[in-house]
């Protein structure tokens, strides 16, 4: 099994509210029609333009404090526009003649702290059987502690990778893969062999925190360590035709993350 984690800025424009980047989830669903159902996929996509800012103008991550009836609204509203962007993105993959399946994560997840405390999975491992393709996605989720909480998509690929063992993880990014400053630098250089100890040394770096609420690269990278103790991890431009289909086959594109 690969898991795909389809970055938020990828499949929608973060600057643009509610904007679904179709033509680029079409190409990605065209490079997996090429493997399915030879392999078999997770996927798990990201916020982007659709949970982000709801999330951000309900404080979901500060729990259910101060108007409590407020931040209900606002919790479930960020779930529906989760749903939203979900949706786009599973007709999408249908379409292509790809059985994709939605599941919602804050139906099978708990959190606590924004780590993934209690989890549901047997329902995906029967979908895998089965021969579909779950899609979650980054949700709000029940938190134990703070009553709500947002659960990013890094998250659960991390936790899913624990759990499943993939063959492969790949986080499709709207940069070519890990750089070692910020890629909007011009003398960035994408680092395409990234050991454990370069993590280390780039989450020390203030921008790896991201705008996102669920915090943007630095969490993903943090994911990405533990997930390397069972999975190949690829980190590459999900807006490049042909990425997707060479990472899948371990050929040599964007960021590989060896420990
Ligand atoms: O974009 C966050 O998921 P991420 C999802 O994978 C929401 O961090 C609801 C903001």
């Amino acid at each position: 099994m690969i898991l795909i984690k389809l970055g938020g800025s990828v499949v929608s424009d973060k600057n643009v509210p509610y904007s679904f980047n179709r033509e680029v989830v079409e190409a990605i669903a065209e490079e997996l029609r090429g493997f399915y159902p030879d392999e078999s996929f997770i996927l798990v996509h990201g916020g982007g333009s659709f949970g982000h800012p709801n999330a951000k103008e309900y404080r979901i991550r500060e729990g259910l404090t101060g108007d409590p009836e407020r931040k209900r609204i606002g919790f479930s509203k960020t779930h529906q526009a989760m749903l939203e962007l979900n949706g786009l993105i599973v007709e999408t993959f249908l379409k292509k003649g790809l059985p994709a399946y939605s599941v919602s994560s804050s139906s099978i997840f708990l959190v606590e702290e924004g780590g993934i405390v209690y989890g549901d999975v047997e329902v995906l491992r029967k979908l895998l059987e089965r021969g579909f393709i779950p899609v979650l996605f980054g949700d709000s989720a029940v938190a134990l502690e703070g009553g709500i909480d947002i659960l990013s998509g890094d998250q659960i690929a991390g936790y899913l990778a624990k759990m499943f063992r993939p063959e492969k993880v790949i986080f499709l990014m709207d940069v070519d893969g890990i750089y070692d400053k910020n890629p909007k630098e011009r003398d960035a250089r994408l680092i395409e062999e990234l050991s454990g100890g370069e993590i280390e040394h780039l989450l020390e770096s203030p921008e790896s925190a991201g705008i996102d609420v669920t915090g943007g690269i630095g969490n993903k990278l943090r994911e990405a360590l533990k997930i390397a103790l069972y999975s190949e991890v690829y980190f590459i431009n999900g807006g490049v035709r042909g990425n997707l289909s060479k990472a899948i086959r371990g050929e040599k594109v964007g960021t590989r993350l060896r420990l």
